[in-house]
């Protein structure tokens, strides 16, 4: 029996998905795409889930790109839908109603950072090396890069990235915003299992509030974006959680929060 392109791991609160195919450096093939696809869903519905962590496995790369061997011999009209697939995955993880947390533990190059960009936080080791490749294939970025690297980096990183194909190292994508925290290697799995745990202790209604109105306001014009957020903001006063994280500022003790 063929080993599984992606492993789930639960700890917890904590799910861990874990594409699975370190010989060819957890290149992204139709189906690790369908197997991440319907890990995503699972975990959205899941209400013991709080937060996903998601890797891949070994030391040497995230996710390296989406599989060159298998789009090289796909014809035009799969091309597309091969694109269309990666899209949806891309925005399913984007709009989970929890957060997401990128562990690059390696190179995250082309579908790789595509990947990385649509989840909401993102931790990487100070040997991963991030970039948009494509353009030595002859091709453009077709998960969303163009769009994701533009509004996360600016137009002059994503035009840098893409134009020149070059990766860079984890310090530079911290400096460009798009990687939130660099870690040694040796750290990078006790700082994400950190910070996925204090994700995991948190109000998961405000989370999700602070989701929707982080990834869909920032689609929006600032008026909808703000009346958005006021929207959600309200309905939050509706929670058993906010009374007691409230309440408990109030009482000098730790909130515990029930996703009610
Ligand atoms: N796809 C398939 N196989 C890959 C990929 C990949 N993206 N990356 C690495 N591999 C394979 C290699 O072919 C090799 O396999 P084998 O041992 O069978 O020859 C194995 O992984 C190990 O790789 P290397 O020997 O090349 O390892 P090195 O340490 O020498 O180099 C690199 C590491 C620099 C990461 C190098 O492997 C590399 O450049 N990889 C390709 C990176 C890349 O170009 N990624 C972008 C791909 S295109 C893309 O992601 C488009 C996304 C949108 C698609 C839209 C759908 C249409």
């Amino acid at each position: 029996m063929p080993d599984s392109p992606l492993l789930v791991q639960d700890h917890g609160a904590i799910r861990r998905l874990v594409v699975n195919r370190p010989d060819k450096l957890n290149a992204l093939n139709l189906e690790t795409i369908a197997a991440l696809d319907a890990a995503f869903a699972d975990a959205g519905q899941d209400a013991a889930v709080r937060v996903v962590v998601l890797t891949g496995t070994g030391s040497k790369a995230f996710v390296a790109g989406a599989d060159i061997a298998q789009m090289n011999s796909l014809p035009a009209i799969e091309g597309r839908e091969f694109s269309r697939r990666g899209q949806q995955l891309m925005r399913r993880i984007e709009r989970l109603p929890k957060p997401v947390i990128a562990m690059v533990n390696g190179y995250a190059l082309g579908g790789g950072l595509e990947l990385a960009m649509c989840c909401h936080l993102r931790i990487a080791s100070d040997t991963a090396r991030l970039g948009q490749p494509e353009i030595n294939l002859g091709l453009i970025p077709g998960f969303g890069g163009t769009q994701r690297l533009l509004r996360l980096a600016g137009r002059a990183a994503a035009l840098e990235l893409c134009l020149l194909g070059a990766p860079i190292d984890a310090a530079r994508a911290q400096q460009l915003g798009i990687v939130n925290r660099v870690v040694s290697t040796a750290d990078l799995e006790g700082e994400t299992a950190r910070l996925a745990e204090q994700l995991a202790q948190a109000a998961p209604l405000a989370l999700r509030g602070i989701l929707d109105a982080v990834v869909l306001g920032g689609e929006c014009a600032l008026e909808e974006g703000l009346a958005f957020e006021t929207a959600q903001f309200g309905l939050l006063f509706a929670t058993e959680d906010m009374r007691e994280g409230t309440s408990a500022f109030l009482e000098k003790r730790k909130p515990i929060f029930r996703n009610q």
